[in-house]
C-alpha cells in the first residue's frame, strides 16, 4: 500500500526552497495518500551538537506544516526523537551500509569540508538515519528537493542489501513479498522507496548566486526568502535578487545559461502552479523591472497567510506539543511492528 514519508530538519530559517521543494508537495499529496510528516530533530545534531533552541526550532517546523495546511488528524505529524525506533533501525542500517557508500555522498563531502577527520560520525552516518526514517514505516514515496536524490538512492541500496542478505529468512518467516532486484527475484521486506522530485522548483537557488542552492545556513539573509519574512522584506529581497540585463525569453529553452532568470521563473511557476512555458508566454520579452514586482506580489500572496498562521500556531506551544505527542504515539505503533519483524529476521531477542 502506498505510504508517503518525509521530514525537515529543525535547523532554523525555513525558506522558500524548503516550501516549494517539500512542504507545498506534502500539502498536495495529503489529499490522495496516507502521509507521515516528521520533524527530523536527530538529524539536526549532525550539523551542530549544541543548538541554540532545538525545542523551539522543532515547534517552528511543526507550526509550518500545520500553517501550510497539513492535517495532523488525517496524517501523522511528529518529531523523530519521540520515536526511538528511528535510532534503533539506524544502528542496524549502519551495519548494513558500507563506509564507502557514505563517504561518496555529496552532502557529506560539502558539509565535512576539508577537515573530514573532525566531522562528526553522525554527519557521515546521516543517510543511514534517513533510510531508517523512511523504512521504519515501509514508506513507498518520499517527496523531497533535488538535493536529497542521492540519499534516496542510498536508502534503496540499503533496502536492496537487507532484502537480498535476508531473503531466505524473510521468506521462511512469511514476512516479505517477491521483488524484482536486478536479474533476480528476492523476498523483500523493505520497499524500494521512490523519490518524488517533480515540478519547476525542485532546486530553488540562492537569490544572490544562481549557482548555489537556497539554504538555511547561507550567511546572507538576502540569499533566501524565509517563511517568516514580512511582506516588505519579501518584496525587498526579490527586488535585490541578482539577474542579468536581458529581457525574459519567450520559451524555456531561452533560460539556458541564465541561472538567475531560470530560478526566478521557476519560483513564479511553482508558486502559481503553472509551467515555466506558461509563465514565459505571459512575460516573454518583458524586463525584470516588470517581472520582479509581479513575482513579489505573488510570493507575498502565497506566503503571508502561511507566516500569519505560523505565528498563530506558535502562540500556543502546548498545543503543538500535544499534536506532536499524538502523532508520535501513532507513529510508534507502526514503528514497533517493523522493529519486531526486523529483530526477528536478524535473530535479535527482545
Ligand atoms: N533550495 C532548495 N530547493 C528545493 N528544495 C529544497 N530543500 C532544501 N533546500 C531546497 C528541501 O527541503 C527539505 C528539507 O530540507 P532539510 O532541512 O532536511 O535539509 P537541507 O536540504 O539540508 O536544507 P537546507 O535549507 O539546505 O539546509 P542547510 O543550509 O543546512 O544545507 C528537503 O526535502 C530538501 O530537499
Amino acid at each position: 500500500k502506498p505510504l508517503v514519508f518525509s521530514g525537515i530538519q529543525p535547523t532554523g530559517n525555513l525558506h522558500l526552497g524548503n516550501y516549494l521543494g517539500a512542504i507545498q508537495k506534502f500539502v498536495a499529496l495529503q489529499d490522495t495518500q496516507d502521509c507521515i510528516f516528521c520533524v527530523v530533530d536527530l538529524h539536526a545534531l549532525t550539523a551542530q551538537l549544541v543548538q541554540e533552541d532545538l525545542a523551539q526550532q522543532t515547534r517552528e517546523i511543526a507550526a509550518a506544516y500545520l500553517a501550510a495546511g497539513i492535517d495532523p488528524k488525517r496524517h501523522i505529524v511528529f518529531n523523530q526523537a519521540a520515536v526511538p525506533g528511528h535510532s534503533e533501525l539506524a544502528w542496524i542500517f549502519n551495519c548494513v551500509a558500507r563506509i564507502g557508500w557514505m563517504t561518496r555522498m555529496t552532502q557529506f563531502k560539502d558539509k565535512a569540508g576539508k577537515d573530514r577527520e573532525n566531522a562528526s560520525l553522525g554527519l557521515l552516518a546521516y543517510p543511514s538515519l534517513m533510510a531508517a526514517d523512511i523504512l521504519l514505516y515501509r514508506a513507498t514515496h518520499v517527496p523531497v528537493g533535488d538535493d536529497q536524490k542521492q540519499h534516496l538512492e542510498l536508502t534503496r541500496d540499503i533496502a536492496t542489501k537487507f532484502n537480498h542478505d535476508f531473503s531466505a529468512r524473510i521468506e521462511a518467516k512469511g514476512l516479505g513479498v517477491p521483488m524484482a532486484m536486478g536479474d533476480e527475484t528476492v523476498n523483500g521486506y523493505f520497499p524500494l522507496a521512490e523519490p518524488l522530485i517533480e515540478g519547476p522548483a525542485t532546486r530553488v537557488m540562492s537569490l544572490k548566486d544562481g549557482s548555489k542552492k537556497m539554504s538555511k545556513s547561507d550567511p546572507s539573509d538576502l540569499s533566501r526568502i524565509n517563511l517568516t519574512d514580512d511582506d516588505e522584506t519579501i518584496a525587498k529581497k526579490i527586488r535585490k535578487a541578482k539577474t542579468d540585463p536581458d529581457a525574459l525569453p519567450s520559451e524555456p529553452a531561452g533560460l539556458a545559461g541564465r541561472p538567475e532568470a531560470d530560478n526566478l521563473v521557476g519560483i513564479y511557476a511553482a508558486l502559481s502552479g503553472r509551467s515555466k512555458a506558461d509563465i514565459l508566454t505571459e512575460f516573454g520579452g518583458r524586463p525584470f523591472s516588470e517581472f520582479k514586482p509581479a513575482l513579489a506580489d505573488l510570493a507575498v500572496d502565497k506566503l503571508a497567510p502561511i507566516a500569519g498562521d505560523m505565528r498563530r500556531v506558535l502562540s500556543d506551544p502546548a498545543e503543538i506539543d500535544r499534536t506532536l505527542k499524538d502523532g508520535a504515539e501513532r507513529a510508534r505503533a507502526l514503528a514497533d511492528r517493523t522493529l519486531a519483524d526486523v529483530k526477528s529476521i536478524l535473530g535479535l531477542l527482545g
